[in-house]
């Protein structure tokens, strides 16, 4: 006989990967590879990004080098990138919810570890810029720690034992795939946060799969829950973003009814990147017509299944006529719900409904009204 598993889960630490999951490093990776690959005459196009995410340092060079046909070995281009990599460390930017996380742990008294396929030395460097991390972690860990890194089990069995936990009593939390393998062969439950767009339908192996740090539920593997969600909307740091309307795909107004005016993601690729996507809302400006409440999604569109990131701002107010060309300003107070696919069309317009009431009734609240008067949204 089959005995149904519970459905809260007794988690009772949580152990984190740090690059990817708490810490922006991406496109820091990006650069780098850029600079160095360019001393070998080399154009890096981002597509080795797939097989670096989560590996140690050595299979990550190892794929390059091949891949590149570089004349050197993987231990030379390790040694090359390195200091390059180090400058850079002060410039990775927390993702978002990573902060909130960890404040929210330490605050509930949950124990958290640090485990990364990253060099010890390099994690307590990287965490350095990073307020009251350091501080946070009762165990941090580097793959240069254990005999063999992610997806081997030993980094998570280490960081438990250290913790003095039983592994099935720990929540890892992950971007990588390797990461997620290791998870599961230490016995632990993991969520898996994907760091690169539409690779979800990997990550089967994972407990649960969400897209970003913002959509943790913690409740739902019996540690607190975050209680900074109000009616149904997240706060979070504003952000601004602005320019001229451009056109878009042509089908915000034809196919949705829903028109969204669209800026120019040419300019924005790096505020984009750092932002999940996900349906936001806040307040837009236009110059000669005023400032209105504005929701809108960030992102592929799963539904239409777009092949670049855009921002799609919906204009809470009936226009009379379109405004292209015009200077949008908008800034960005809060968060909604991640992105979904839906079975059809209504079901997508009618999801949208419910975000503009949801936007609409939050925008009032004093947290959020006080940005209407934000000198940003009228300097145009
Ligand atoms: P596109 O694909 O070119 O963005 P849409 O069908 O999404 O076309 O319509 C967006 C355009 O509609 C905007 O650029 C703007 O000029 C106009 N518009 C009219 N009302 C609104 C509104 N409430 N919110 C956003 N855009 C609106
Ligand atoms: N598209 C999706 O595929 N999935 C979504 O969850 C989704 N949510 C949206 C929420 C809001 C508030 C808005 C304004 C748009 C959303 N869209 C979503 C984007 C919609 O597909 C897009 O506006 C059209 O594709 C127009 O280009
Ligand atoms: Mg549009």
């Amino acid at each position: 006989m089959s005995v149904a598993k519970p459905f809260r889960k007794l988690i009772k630490c949580v152990i984190l990967d740090l690059d990817g999951t708490l810490l922006n490093t991406d496109g820091i990776v990006g650069n780098v590879l850029k600079v160095s690959l360019g001393k070998y005459g080399k154009e890096w196009d981002g597509r080795e990004t797939l097989k670096i995410v989560g590996k140690t340092p050595f299979e990550a060079a190892s794929a390059v080098v091949e891949d590149y046909g570089l004349p050197c070995s993987p231990i030379e281009f390790i040694s090359e990138i390195s200091p390059l990599f180090s400058d850079q460390w002060c410039n990775i930017k927390a993702l978002p919810g990573a902060n909130r996380l960890i404040k929210h742990l330490k605050r509930n008294g949950v124990p958290m570890a640090l485990a990364s396929n990253s060099p010890r030395e390099g994690i307590d460097a990287k965490i350095s810029f990073h307020d009251g991390w350091k501080d946070s972690f009762s165990v941090v860990i580097g793959g240069d720690e254990v005999r063999t890194g992610k997806p081997s089990p030993e980094i998570f069995l280490e960081a438990a034992r250290r913790l003095s936990m039983e592994p099935s009593s720990c929540l890892v939390i992950e971007d990588s795939l390797p990461g997620v393998t290791a998870a599961k062969a230490a016995e632990m439950e993991v969520i898996a946060v994907p760091s690169l767009p539409k690779q979800s339908h990997l990550y089967t192996a994972a407990d649960e799969v969400i897209n970003s740090l913002l959509d943790l539920q913690l409740e739902k593997w019996g540690l607190p829950s975050f209680a900074d969600w109000v009616e149904a909307t997240l706060p979070i740091d504003p952000w601004y973003i602005g320019g001229p309307v451009i056109k878009g795909f042509g089908r915000g107004s034809k196919v949705l009814g829903i028109p969204t005016a669209n800026l120019s993601t040419k300019d924005y690729s790096d505020l984009l990147s750092e932002h999940p996507s996900g349906v936001y809302f806040g307040w837009a400006g236009l110059s000669a017509r005023g400032i209105f409440k504005m929701v809108m999604s960030i992102g592929w569109n799963p539904y239409f299944d777009n092949k670049e990131k855009t921002i799609e701002p919906w204009l809470l107010h009936d226009f009379t006529e379109d405004f292209y060309g015009e200077e949008l300003r908008l800034v960005i107070v809060g968060y909604i719900r991640p992105e979904v696919n839906f079975p059809s069309l209504e079901s997508l317009i009618a999801k949208i409904h419910e975000d503009r009431r949801v936007a609409e009734r939050a925008l009032d609240l004093p947290l959020y009204s006080c940005y209407k008067n934000d000198s940003y949204l009228r300097n145009s």
